[in-house]
């Protein structure tokens, strides 16, 4: 349909101002009838014009006015009958465009839509601002380059609730008292307004069950009544709130989570991504959409398929077009209402294109959205399989969005490189194709409001990181800006920021984009993983370094989000091959980025002494320049020390060992350094605290959140390489750790089995084929396995159900394929446990290898072991598909030394060397 526009020129009459002289009357003329959204935006501008002291007032059209000046305001809607003369005059662009024209004492602001009229009147408004006056002879026309533009809050915890597992946070006041403060909404809405994004994303596990009740489900509503009114409350609140200024609420879920008092009432557990999908796990979601959409017309969707059920397969498309979408059309329906919401897609955990295509004909508000670099930010020159992901999605047609999600390698320091977010959303459309942008907080996602700050009062991470949410909305709005132009901009703000001379706002922004560099860098040419399983500033352990794959690098990483270039291993290999290297190499970036910390302590000094305003937080801002300098130092430093060890794996020659002996005493006391930077600015490195944080060290109950808790990990890995050189040196060879083999423990088995087998060579592994073991670590001989059809296996997973009188730990095997993201998945062998995917993949402490290579059987890949702890009681355990071993119960107190059996590995493995 063609846009129509209301012109309300014609129309306007005078009407009486009282002015006083020095004073300036002006009228602000809105449109009869004007959305919310045109009607905030004139009030702001009235508010920007009376504090420039303007006197004004705002009037519908027909008042118009003999003198002074008028602004018009106009938008077009399809709802609005034609107006001829209106629609002649108006040239706008596109969605949520705006045109501003100016000729003596008439300003007119005409929008695309009730949104371009808003951000028309906040264009007004900020240069009135500037300037102090109404600018005259005004041209402009505007619009959006991406056309969702959104943020996100997450209703989630550092820990998880007690009883309760990942994403699984109801909303209460106990739990999230932010949620119910109105005053806090305002700002950041306003704050979302003021940078023109148009949409908030909430994310929880399963909102429904704190948002609506359901005749069928009574029992499922998991808050108190009071409770549940003051969500209804607050929801209403916030979505008008939020459409006033131009923005959609979208809720987001997780796939399949129920409500605990409907899990407990079934006997179901409340997530399990290996069951089937039964009538009535459909049934109940279903109906929660149903109700949510009826109640919240204004709302929109966001899906994660997967995580809670299985990833790719046939389930996500079943569930996708046959209960998620139903469950929208019958609220809608209901409503009686057909203007689709919208859904929002996530390609996480499942097969999106293939989810797109079965449901594009059932559903037309469709978009998708995929992970920028993952859970990270470590690159603006993506490549490979995830962009073509990416652009798969985008060429569907529908918007593709980029989800900027949590920023495991930026917690917990300041960050706002615009020279880094700029090339990122130019990659994003360049490289991506999309034209949508969806942003996490920089730090502390599961800490919302705050940040991890250790300050008398808590910061609010809207204050902190403002700067954050301005340069990705600026650069989402447009990013083809010149970077002198650009550099201009901060600078300016900078210096307006901390009353700064301009040069030193120049000299703050340097600071910024040199700092900028450093985290990215470090992750994507050194870390394990770009998922928040990691905790990248807090470190890594030698043997992350020089045996990443024993704790599951994620190849992706290197792969995608990385410019093309060699992980530290594959370096070594060519060192001590003396093959030519390929792209970035990681010795390069151990000496860039020390570069780069360097030369942002400069630059903040260069501005320290002549800060005048907010000097608590300019302070802040140059602490976390240290830290980010002592922070390159220590890797860069640890990366040396692991070159040279891994040059002694090719080598054996002792003194190789010897010249690490020094990078990495310097590694440790660049970390006192940095443990003095941090002890008393920051309460934690990382927000997210529960067990699913791995590296370095896995985070039990909490702990290792901070640097001062790693500081011993690493002072004693650097005495244990010492004493370990001392020995190799030495003609007393030191003796090997005895390993003592592991005991059965006993449990009743409930589920069919297809016989057992004892843990040593030449035993066959599965019931249908006649694959023998070759060896076994000796730790696992003699346990008793439990014997499955390979094939039943591939086919429906693999599923046990056993009493334990004790605690008891279940040792599961799997097939090690190493394939890299880019390999296709072999369906034959199962997939182990994956927290990038997968956050409930350490419910049960399974996640991490605890011993690599431990069997070797037929020419089938080595397997590694994974351990399920469990409480005394009665317990069914559902697996993937694919082959993998069950290879015996042991003690629920038995230690498990995480180690690297080597059984099938031809490479020398030297992690002994640290452990
Ligand atoms: C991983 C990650 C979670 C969450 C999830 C997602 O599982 O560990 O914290 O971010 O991905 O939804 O993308």
């Amino acid at each position: 349909m063609v846009p129509i526009f209301l012109l309300l020129l014609a129309s306007c009459r005078p009407i009486a101002l009282t002015t006083s002289p020095e004073k300036e009357a002006l009228v602000i003329v809105l449109p009869e009838k004007a959305p919310v959204r045109v009607a905030f935006g004139a009030n702001k501008l009235k508010e920007a014009l009376a504090n420039a002291g303007y006197l004004v007032a705002i009037v519908t059209p027909d008042k118009p006015l003999k003198k002074g000046w008028k602004i018009l305001v106009a938008y077009s809607n399809e709802a609005t009958p034609v107006n001829a003369a209106a629609t002649n005059n108006f040239n706008v662009s596109g969605k949520e465009g705006f045109t501003i024209t100016s000729t003596e004492n008439l300003l007119t602001i005409k929008g695309a839509d009730a949104s371009g009229a808003l951000y028309g009147c906040l264009e007004v408004a900020a240069q009135v601002k500037n300037s102090g006056k109404l600018p005259a002879n005004l041209q402009l026309s505007d619009q959006p380059q991406m056309v969702l533009r959104g943020t996100a809050i997450g209703l989630q915890k550092p820990y998880y609730l007690p009883g309760r597992t990942v994403y699984e946070y109801p909303y209460t006041p106990e739990t999230f008292p932010w949620f119910y403060d109105k005053a806090l909404w305002v700002k950041y809405l306003d704050m979302l307004v003021e940078n023109r994004y148009n949409s908030l994303y909430l994310w929880n596990g399963h909102p429904f069950a704190s948002l609506v009740k359901l005749p069928d489900y009574p029992y499922a509503v998991e808050v108190d009544e009071a409770t549940f009114a003051k969500n209804e409350e607050m929801f209403r609140f916030l979505t008008e709130e939020a459409d006033k200024r131009g923005i959609w609420v979208i809720q987001m879920f997780y796939n399949i989570i129920l409500s605990q008092p409907f899990a407990e009432k079934h006997n179901l557990k409340t997530q399990d991504r290996n069951r089937p999908i039964t009538h009535l796990l459909s049934d109940y979601t279903r109906k929660s959409i149903a109700a949510f959409v009826e109640k919240y017309p204004n709302v929109g969707l966001l899906i994660t398929l997967g995580e809670a059920m299985e990833g790719t397969g046939p389930d996500d498309v079943e569930w996708f077009t046959k209960t998620i979408i139903p469950g929208v059309q019958d609220g809608l329906k209901a409503r009686g209402q057909t203007v689709e919401p919208p859904i929002v897609l996530r390609a996480h955990d499942t097969d999106a294109p293939r989810v797109m295509k079965a449901a594009m004909p059932i559903y037309k508000n469709l978009y998708t959205m995929a992970k920028y670099n993952g859970e990270a930010l470590t690159t603006y020159t993506p490549r490979g399989k995830w962009a073509e992901l990416h652009r798969s999605l985008s060429r569907i047609g529908t918007v593709h969005l980029q989800n900027v999600h949590i920023l495991a390698n930026l917690e917990p320091f300041r960050y706002s490189s615009p020279d880094f977010i700029q090339k990122s959303v130019k990659a994003m459309h360049e490289v991506y194709e999309s034209n949508g942008l969806h942003l996490f907080p920089q730090a502390s996602y599961w800490d919302w409001p705050f940040s991890a700050d250790k300050t008398p009062v808590r910061l609010l991470q809207i204050n902190r990181d403002g700067m954050w949410y301005k340069a990705w909305a600026r650069y989402a709005w447009n990013y083809k800006r010149s970077r002198t132009e650009e550099v201009t901009y901060w600078s300016n703000l900078l210096a307006e920021e901390f009353g700064l001379p301009t040069d030193k706002g120049a000299a703050v922004l340097e600071a910024q984009e040199q700092a900028g560099e450093i985290s990215p860098k470090i992750l994507r040419r050194f870390g394990i993983t770009d998922g928040n399983r990691q905790t990248m500033t807090l470190g890594m352990l030698m043997t992350q370094f020089i045996n990443p794959f024993r704790y599951r690098v994620f190849t992706l990483l290197y792969e995608s989000e990385a410019p093309e270039g060699e992980m530290i291993i594959q370096y070594a290999e060519k060192e001590s091959k003396k093959e030519k290297h390929l792209g970035e190499t990681p010795l390069q970036v151990a000496e860039e980025i020390v570069v780069h910390g360097q030369q942002a302590v400069a630059a903040i000094e260069k501005a320290a002494g002549a800060v005048t305003k907010n000097k608590n937080e300019f302070n802040r801002l140059r602490n976390d320049m240290y830290c980010y300098n002592a922070m390159a130092r220590h890797y860069s430093e640890k990366v040396k020390a692991a070159i040279a060890v891994l040059r002694y794996k090719y080598s054996e020659d002792i003194t190789d060992l010897e010249k690490a002996v020094p990078h990495l005493e310097n590694s440790v006391q660049h970390y006192r350094e940095f443990v003095n930077l941090t002890k008393d600015t920051y309460l934690y490195a990382n927000s997210m605290q529960t067990p699913q944080r791995k590296i370095p060290v896995p985070a039990v109950d909490g702990t290792f959140k901070t640097w001062a808790e790693v500081l011993p990990v690493f002072e004693k890995e650097l005495d244990t390489f010492k004493q370990r050189i001392d020995s190799l040196k030495s003609s007393v060879k030191a003796t090997p750790v005895k390993i003592i083999p592991f005991k059965n423990a006993p449990v009743t088995l409930h589920s069919q089995t297809k016989g057992v087998y004892s843990l040593s060579q030449e035993q066959p592994i599965f019931a249908d084929t006649t694959v023998l073991i070759q060896v076994v670590a000796p730790e696992l001989r003699g346990l008793k396995g439990f014997k499955y059809s390979k094939a039943e296996q591939v086919a429906k997973g693999t599923t046990i159900r056993f009493t334990a009188r004790q605690p008891v730990k279940l040792l599961v095997g799997y097939f090690n394929k190493q394939a890299g993201f880019s390999a296709d998945p072999d369906p034959n062998f199962a997939k182990a446990p994956e927290l990038e995917t997968d956050a409930s993949a350490s419910d049960y402490g399974q996640s991490e290898i605890k011993i690599s290579n431990a069997l070797v059987a037929g020419n089938l890949p080595p397997v590694n072991i994974h351990a399920y702890a469990f409480k005394a009681g009665t317990h069914t355990l559902n697996l993937p598909k694919g082959a993998l071993l069950l290879l015996g119960f042991i003690d629920g107190t038995q230690e498990i030394r995480m180690r690297d059996a080597g059984l099938a590995v031809s490479a020398k493995n030297i992690d002994w060397l640290f452990e």
